[in-house]
C-alpha cells in the first residue's frame, strides 16, 4: 500500500518513476500451497526469514493445497492493496482471471517454485528450479546405476497436474530414452506427501508380487519417498538394497535414510525462493528493473558417497 503511493507513474515515453524507498515499507502478500512435505515447510520457514531480514510486512496465506483457497487470497491481498503478491501455485492452469486481477491494479506477481500455464505478462518472474532437468538427473542416475541391468521401475508422481508433477515425470522419461533395460511399470501420484507416498507403494508392491518385481523407485519429492521406504521394509525388502531409492528436494530426513543405506539418490532444491524474489522486487521498485521471467534456483545429485550424515547434519538448521 505505502509503496503503491510512493509510486508516481509519469507518462514520460510511458515510463515510471519510482520513489527511492527501501524495500522496508512494502507489504507482500504470500499465497502458499500448504504444509505437504518438509520441503514446503522450509519453504514457509525461510520466506518468513527472508521478509524479516528485509523489514517487509509478509502477509502469509496457507491454502491447504486447495486452488479455490489460493485465488482467494490473491483476490484478498488485492483488496487489500498490497504492493506485490507471490505465489506458489499448486496447480498449473487457472490462473489467468486472478492473475488479470493483479495485473489490472498494477500488483507485481512473483511465481515460486512452481509455474503456471498463463501469459508470461501475467507475472513478473517465475524462481523456480528446472524441473525437468531435476527428473533428468534423477533418471541418469538410474541410468548409470543400472548399467544395462533389467531394472522395473515404480514412479510416485507428485500433485496431479502441479508444474513439478509434470516436468520431473518429463525429464525422468527422456533420461530413460535408449535404454530399453530400464521400464516404468506403475505410476502414480502420492501428492508429494508422506502418507500417500507410503500408501501408493503398498499397493505397487502388492500388484508386483510382493516388491520381487521391482528394481527402482523414483519419487518426485523425498517425503514421497519416505513414505514408501517404510512400505518397502513393512513388505520385507530392504529399501536401498533390493529397491533403489531416487527423489528430488534433499531435506534432511531423505540423508537420514541414505546414512542407514535405505535411500540413494537426490536431487536438491533450495527452499530458498524468496530470497531472490524480494530482490527482483526490490531492483524493480528501486527503478523500474524488470527482472526475466525466469530466476532458475541450482540442482545438485547427492547420493551415498556424499556423507549423508554430515549433510543431514548441516541441513537441519536451515529451516527444516
Ligand atoms: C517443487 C515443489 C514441490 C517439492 C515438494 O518445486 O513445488 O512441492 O518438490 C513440494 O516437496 O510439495
Amino acid at each position: 500500500m505505502k509503496f503503491m503511493k510512493a509510486l508516481s507513474c509519469a507518462t514520460v515515453l510511458a515510463g515510471c518513476v519510482f520513489s527511492s524507498a527501501s524495500a522496508a515499507d512494502m507489504t507482500v502478500g504470500f499465497s502458499q500451497i500448504g504444509s505437504e512435505s518438509g520441503w514446503r515447510a522450509a519453504e514457509t520457514t525461510v520466506t518468513k526469514q527472508e521478509a524479516e531480514k528485509r523489514g517487509i510486512d509478509l502477509k502469509f496465506a496457507d491454502a491447504q493445497q486447495k486452488q479455490e483457497n489460493q485465488i482467494k487470497a490473491l483476490r484478498s491481498f488485492i483488496a487489500q492493496g498490497v504492493d506485490a503478491i507471490f505465489v506458489a501455485p499448486v496447480v498449473a492452469t487457472g490462473w489467468d482471471e486472478v492473475l488479470g486481477e493483479a495485473k489490472d491494479a498494477s500488483i507485481p506477481v512473483i511465481l515460486l517454485d512452481r509455474t503456471v500455464d498463463a501469459d508470461k505478462s501475467l507475472y513478473m518472474t517465475a524462481v523456480t528450479s528446472d524441473l525437468v532437468h531435476e527428473g533428468n538427473v534423477a533418471g541418469k542416475w538410474l541410468v548409470d546405476t543400472t548399467a544395462g541391468k533389467p531394472c522395473n521401475v515404480v514412479e510416485l508422481q507428485g500433485t496431479t497436474g502441479s508444474s513439478p508433477a509434470i516436468d520431473r515425470k518429463k525429464g525422468f522419461e527422456e533420461a530413460l530414452k535408449g535404454h530399453d533395460n530400464l521400464k516404468i511399470v506403475r505410476s502414480q501420484t502420492g501428492d508429494f506427501t508422506r502418507t500417500k507416498g507410503k500408501e501408493v507403494m503398498e499397493s505397487f508392491l502388492k500388484a508386483e508380487n510382493g516388491g520381487k518385481n521391482i528394481c527402482a523407485l523414483y519419487a518426485h519429492n523425498d517425503d514421497m519417498a519416505v513414505g514408501a521406504i517404510q512400505a518397502i521394509k513393512e513388505a520385507g525388502l530392504k529399501p536401498g538394497k533390493d529397491i533403489l531409492v531416487v527423489s528430488i528436494d534433499a531435506v534432511p530426513d531423505i540423508f537420514k535414510a541414505m546414512a542407514a543405506g535405505e535411500a540413494n539418490a537426490t536431487v536438491e532444491l533450495t527452499p530458498n525462493m524468496a530470497g531472490p524474489a524480494f530482490d527482483a522486487l526490490a531492483a524493480f521498485k528501486k527503478d523500474g528493473k524488470e527482472p526475466p521471467k525466469w530466476i532458475q534456483t541450482e540442482s545438485k545429485l547427492y547420493t551415498q558417497a556424499d556423507d549423508p550424515q554430515k549433510v543431514y547434519d548441516a541441513k537441519k538448521g536451515l529451516g527444516y
